[in-house]
This record gives structure tokens, C-alpha cells and sequence, in this order.
């Protein structure tokens, strides 16, 4: 089931504070699906980065007294910082500050201008500098008694007045609908795609896309005086990536293949500004948007900027990396909001990995040791755990691919559970060494090894470890599924160790 080439992409963040849980719920999700890829053989190119520009950004750098370059630039590394903390392989990192960026957005710029879908206009609007959006008033809220607040960030927006170039939006509509008609996939999932649909179907507005006030920006190649605003910038770092306006080959290479995982708050930007920003230009809109709910903490969002604020560094060095990642993949699945909370963490690593997986390793190793002289014996060709692999692998493919890591490892961890009950009933650990202990305990082994490929991309670091432990050579990463995971693959006569706890219990 290899889709053969695959461009995945997180948001690029805002710099203007460090990255919390939120920012890792969005990039570890994407970095398993992307290793589920490379897993099946794909070509996967995987792609995040951080967001430079904007008045924000400038704001925050003339606090500190330093040029927006520098204090961007130095803010972005704590991004990168917690990329390699929880083991992200993304392919490439974007800076929007970097020439590359500017070349690509200019380009696209002109072109789309060229087009005839940019025009000068006057803007008056309500501006919500925390999203870098005009809202409607009926958008707005009351927060305290304070009107005119901005809903996502409950402060009150500001109320602007200047010469603009609009992106004519409003022209879209029809492309759009039609777009999401022919590609019943293209926004995942269905409530939100529905979201979209009707965001189009209430009528579109042109929006603004340069400011003359501000000068931390790309400028536009047709007047300089004004630099590109926000969105017509952050959108495009995904087609800088790829070489827009630079390298043609490599663009035609990647972006067809192009899905960006983004979360609910910036669903009509991803999914209705950027198809018709890429429409404009003559090119392809994305093949699909996947976009997830919020994590809140006491149902208020985790943000930077609110209380609520978790960092993967603390959840890391109290519970493991891969811990840390298992738990951001299957505690609220893709799509709906969900709670966070320590004591959800620490209930979900005792019951899915202490007593469950990092059981099933314990207590297979620990009969093997004792009754199979600690190498591990063939499985059974006709063993009732193989019907029940072939099922989970079925299931674990389809959602890894819709894609729901939650899903996908809820599957997973069924054969982890009936394996843990097989045991039970045939309590080898009870009975005398013999072919009897050995048809169990080979059965178990090659369940393990199946889970331990399926579960890889979630948790690479563990995985590899248990690869280890089960006798078996080379990197777990490198096997190639389906076939790596099919019923028979676990030779027998391979060496088996203990080893430490791999999750201690909480
Ligand atoms: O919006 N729950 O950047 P940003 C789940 N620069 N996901 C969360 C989250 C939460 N509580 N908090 C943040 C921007 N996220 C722009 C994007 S893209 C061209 C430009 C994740 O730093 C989620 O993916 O505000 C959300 O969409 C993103 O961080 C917003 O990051």
C-alpha cells in the first residue's frame, strides 16, 4: 500500500515564545506519519520550520532592543532545540527569514500579479495581532466585560487604517468548491472539511496581503515601500522548500505530493487562502490538509501566551522520549480537541507501556532466559495469534494512512493485549521446558517483533532497543512493511536478552 512519494509538512511557528506541548503534538504527529512512510518504502521529504515576519515578531524583538533578524533567528534555534529532543526527522528546517524564502515568495508574488489577482486598495479593519488577522466584528467576543476581543486570544484587537494590496480572494469561490468536490480527501477530517466548505459558501472577502507601516517583511517586487503581510508569506515557506521560482524539477518532484498536518486555528488559511493563493499562480492546490483539534489544559487551549503552559524538556526527563511522543500520538486523536494533563500521562504510560508493552517484553524475555536457555524459538505457522497479526496489520496500515496515529496504534496495541493473554492462559512460566514452552514462547517472540516494527515510528529509540533484545540484526527502521510485519518473520535461535525495565512504573 505505498503511495510511492510523499511531501509532509507541520506549520512553521511563531518565534515569539519558547514551543510547548502544543507545537510537539502537531510535529510529532507528523514525524510518525513520515516514518510510517519510510517504513513503507515511500520517497518522503518532511518539512517544518519557524514563522519570522510579522508585527508580533517586531514587537517582541524592539522589547528586547534587538533587530528582528537576529532575535528571530536566535528564538528559532529553542524550535530546532526541541526537534532533536523528541527525535523529529524532518528533512529540511525553513526560516522565513532566509534568502531562499524571499527569492520563492517574490516570485510567487509576481506571478499571481501577473495573473490579475492583486489589486491596491484602502483597508479598514479590526486586527488581531496575536493571529496576524482582520476579524469581523461579529467574529468578536467579550472578555471581563472588555469588548472587540479577539476569540483565540481574548485580547482586544486593533483597529487599522492604511493603503493595501489585496489578493482577490472573492474570485476563488467556484475554483474552491469545485476543488473540494472533485477531492473528497482534501481536507481531513470530515467535520472539518465541512467547516471549510461552508467558510466558502457564506462568501469570500478579498484580504490584504502588504503593509506600508511595518518594515519587518518581504517587500513586494513591484514596490518595495510595502512588505508582504503574514500570510502570503508563511503559506508559501512550503513551496519554497521544494524550490518554488528556483527549482523547477524539484518542485514539480515534490509538490504534487504535498499534505500539510495543521492544527484548527489556521484550518482557513491552509484550506481556503493558500488553494486559491496557488490557483492564482497557475499551480496545483495542496493534495491534502490534515487538520487536528487543540490540546487544553482545564479546557482553556495550551498556548504561549496563556498560564497553561507545558514544555517536552520536563515530560522528557520525567517519563523518556519516546514515552513523551507515545503519549502526544494516542491520548487525543487527531481531529477533536482532547485534554492534557500530567496525571493523563502518567495513567496512560502505567497502562499502555509499563504493564502492557514493556510487560510483554519483561516477561518473554525473563521465560526465555529461564526456560528456552535464553535463545528464543521459532513461532508456530498456525498459531492463533497469526490471524489475529494479520488483522492488526491490516488495521494499522489503513489508519496510519488516513491518517490517525491514535488509531493506528490502538490497533497496535490489540495484538500487544491478546499476545499478554495468550501468555496467561498457557502460563509457560508454570510449565517444564519443553516444545510445548517453546511453540508459546516463539509465538510471543514473533508477536513482539510485529508490534515492535508497527510501533517504530512512534517510538524509534525503545523499538530499536527491543529489536536488540529480541536477537534481531540491524535497525528496526530499515524493514520494510507490509512484509516486515507478516506472520513467520522471527527465525528462531537468535540470542534473547533482558535487559533493564524499559518503562519503570510510575
Ligand atoms: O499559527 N493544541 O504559528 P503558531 C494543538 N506561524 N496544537 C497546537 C496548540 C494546542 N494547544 N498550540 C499550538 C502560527 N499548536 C503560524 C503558522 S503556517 C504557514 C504559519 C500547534 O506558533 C498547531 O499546529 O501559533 C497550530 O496550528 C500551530 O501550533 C500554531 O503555531
Amino acid at each position: 500500500m505505498t503511495v510511492g512519494r510523499i511531501y509532509l509538512t507541520t506549520p512553521i511557528y511563531y518565534v515569539n515564545a519558547a514551543p510547548h506541548v502544543g507545537h510537539a503534538y502537531t510535529t510529532v504527529n507528523a514525524d510518525a506519519i513520515a516514518r510510517w512512510h519510510r517504513l513503507m518504502g515511500d520517497e518522503v521529504m518532511f518539512l517544518t520550520g519557524t514563522d519570522h515576519h510579522g508585527l508580533k515578531i517586531q514587537r517582541a524583538a524592539e522589547a528586547a532592543g534587538e533587530s528582528p533578524q537576529v532575535w528571530s533567528d536566535r528564538n528559532s534555534q529553542a524550535f530546532e532545540d526541541a526537534n532533536v529532543l523528541l527525535n523529529i526527522s524532518n528533512d529540511d528546517f525553513i526560516r522565513t527569514s532566509e534568502p531562499r524564502h524571499y527569492e520563492s515568495v517574490a516570485w510567487l508574488l509576481q506571478r499571481v500579479k501577473d495573473n490579475g489577482f492583486i489589486r491596491k486598495g484602502t483597508y479598514e479593519g479590526l486586527y488581531c495581532v496575536g493571529c496576524e488577522a482582520y476579524y469581523e466584528p461579529s467574529d468578536l467576543i467579550e472578555v471581563n466585560g472588555e469588548p472587540n476581543c479577539c476569540p483565540i486570544h481574548k485580547r482586544p484587537v486593533e483597529f487599522v487604517v492604511e493603503d493595501n494590496y489585496f489578493f482577490e480572494l472573492s474570485a476563488f469561490e467556484d475554483k474552491l468548491l469545485a476543488w473540494l468536490d472533485a477531492n473528497p480527501d482534501a481536507v481531513t477530517p470530515v467535520s472539518k472539511r465541512n467547516e471549510v466548505l461552508g467558510f466558502i459558501k457564506s462568501g469570500l472577502r478579498d484580504f490584504s496581503i502588504s503593509r506600508s507601516s511595518i518594515s519587518w517583511g518581504i517587500p513586494l517586487p513591484w514596490d518595495p515601500e510595502h512588505v508582504t503581510y503574514v500570510w502570503f508569506d508563511a503559506l508559501t515557506n512550503y513551496a519554497t522548500a521544494v524550490g518554488l521560482g528556483r527549482d523547477q524539477e524539484r518542485f514539480d518532484h515534490w509538490w504534487p505530493t504535498v499534505h500539510h498536518m495543521v492544527g484548527k486555528d489556521i484550518l482557513r488559511f491552509h484550506c481556503v487562502y493558500w488553494p486559491a493563493m496557488l490557483m492564482a499562480a497557475g499551480l496545483l492546490p495542496p493534495q491534502q490538509i490534515n487538520v487536528h483539534g487543540f490540546l487544553l489544559i482545564g479546557g482553556e487551549k495550551l498556548s504561549k501566551t496563556g498560564f497553561a503552559q507545558i514544555y517536552p524538556q520536563d515530560l522528557a526527563d520525567e517519563f523518556g522520549v519516546d514515552a513523551v511522543r507515545y503519549h502526544l500520538l494516542r491520548e487525543v486523536p487527531l481531529g477533536a480537541d482532547g485534554e492534557f494533563s500530567h496525571e493523563g500521562v502518567v495513567a496512560r504510560y502505567n497502562s499502555d507501556l509499563a504493564n502492557n508493552y514493556g510487560n510483554l517484553v519483561a516477561r518473554t524475555a525473563t521465560v526465555v532466559e529461564k526456560k528456552c536457555g535464553g535463545v528464543g524459538p521459532a513461532p508456530r505457522a498456525d498459531s492463533p495469534l497469526a490471524a489475529v497479526a494479520a488483522e492488526v496489520l491490516a488495521d494499522v496500515s489503513a489508519a496510519w494512512l488516513e491518517p490517525l496515529p491514535a488509531k493506528a496504534l490502538e490497533a497496535t496495541w490489540r495484538l500487544i493485549r491478546e499476545t499478554n493473554a495468550y501468555l496467561e492462559q498457557n502460563a509457560p512460566w508454570k510449565a517444564d521446558p519443553g516444545p510445548e514452552v517453546d511453540a508459546v514462547m516463539g509465538d510471543a517472540l514473533e508477536a513482539l517483533r510485529i508490534v515492535t516494527v508497527l510501533t517504530a515510528p512512534a517510538m524509534p529509540t525503545i523499538c530499536q532497543d527491543v529489536w536488540e533484545r529480541l536477537g534481531l540484526p540491524g535497525q528496526v527502521l530499515d524493514q520494510r512493511v507490509p512484509a516486515a510485519a507478516m506472520w513467520g518473520g522471527y527465525p528462531g535461535g537468535l540470542t534473547v536478552t533482558k535487559g533493564t525495565p524499559l518503562f519503570p512504573r510510575k
